[in-house]
């Protein structure tokens, strides 16, 4: 046999290799192909911007069996007398406000270009949601003056326009921090990702009974739920974020100070 058939037939064997390959490829059966639009395409856009910026990154936990005692003497009540659904989220909401007037600085925007940080008045709190199409987060405004039970009408509000996917242009801009309640799917810690040009975002995890320990040592069944802050390290350090967020398990471990302080 000569040296160029052997060449020839294995460039042929070659050749018919990849077409096999090739056909594979082409065969529409085996796949589908779907186009990002809509919140998908904004998705990509956003994160793609996020991910350049430095995260540091904060986890903490929370007992809270006083907030799920709280919350479930006054939950069907309000279900009956004003037809809210209140989850633990506003409760959540209006603890990370107290925080935010200790530490305001975490309520900012950061303009790259001229270096500085916008420091907001309002607590208008973006809250991630999961709707049918995709990642949408709507924000909550003005927490800062709200009561829990207008914060738990404003999330009901906002989930029924995440049902229809019809928010309006006011629901979606204007967010100065966000949350995202992760822990409603399950999960303990996620690291979220900022949404620029907003500095800090917090993800919750799912409400777990685990075991603990009490002040005095002695063994005892704890509702824990975890929080993680994700914060932009260029204009928040790690001190900053701590702080703030002990304050804010201070009135998630002792909702009834929400009330009065
Ligand atoms: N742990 C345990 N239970 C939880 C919980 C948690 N972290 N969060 C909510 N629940 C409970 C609620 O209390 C409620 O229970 P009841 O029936 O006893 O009242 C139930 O789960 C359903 O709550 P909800 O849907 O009303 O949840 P919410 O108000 O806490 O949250 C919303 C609203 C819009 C944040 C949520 O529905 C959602 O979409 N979460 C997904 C978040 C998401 O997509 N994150 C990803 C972002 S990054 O890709």
């Amino acid at each position: 046999v000569l040296k160029e058939d052997i060449i020839s037939y294995l460039e042929n064997k070659k050749l018919s290799v990849n077409n096999d390959k090739k056909n594979k490829q082409l065969n529409n059966d085996e796949f589908e192909i779907i186009t990002l639009k809509g919140y998908e395409k904004h998705m990509w856009k956003s994160m793609t911007k996020s991910i350049s910026i430095p995260h540091f990154s904060y986890s903490d936990e929370i007992e809270v069996t006083k907030l799920i005692e709280f919350r479930n003497n006054v939950k069907d009540i309000l279900k009956k007398e004003e037809n809210i659904s209140l989850s633990f989220l506003p409760f959540i909401i209006k603890a990370l406000s107290k925080a935010l007037e200790k530490y305001p600085r975490l309520n900012a925007w950061l303009d790259e270009d001229s270096q500085s940080l916008k420091i907001f008045k309002n607590h208008n709190v973006s809250i991630a949601m999961d709707t049918p199409n995709g990642l949408v987060v709507p924000n909550i405004k003005n927490v800062q003056n709200q009561s829990i039970v207008e914060i738990s009408r404003e999330l009901n509000r906002i989930q029924l326009l995440g049902e229809k996917s019809s928010f309006s242009i006011d629901d979606l801009s204007g967010g100065t921090i966000s949350l995202s309640n992760i822990g409603i799917i399950g999960g303990t810690y996620t690291k979220p990702v900022i949404a620029s040009p907003q500095i800090a975002i917090g993800a919750i995890g799912k409400i777990q009974k685990l075991p603990r320990f009490d002040d005095q040592g002695n063994l005892i069944t704890a509702n824990i739920l975890t929080i993680t802050w994700s914060a932009d390290h260029r204009v928040l350090d790690g001190v900053t974020v701590a702080k703030f967020s002990n304050v804010m398990r201070h009135y998630m471990e002792n909702p009834s100070h929400l009330l009065i302080l």
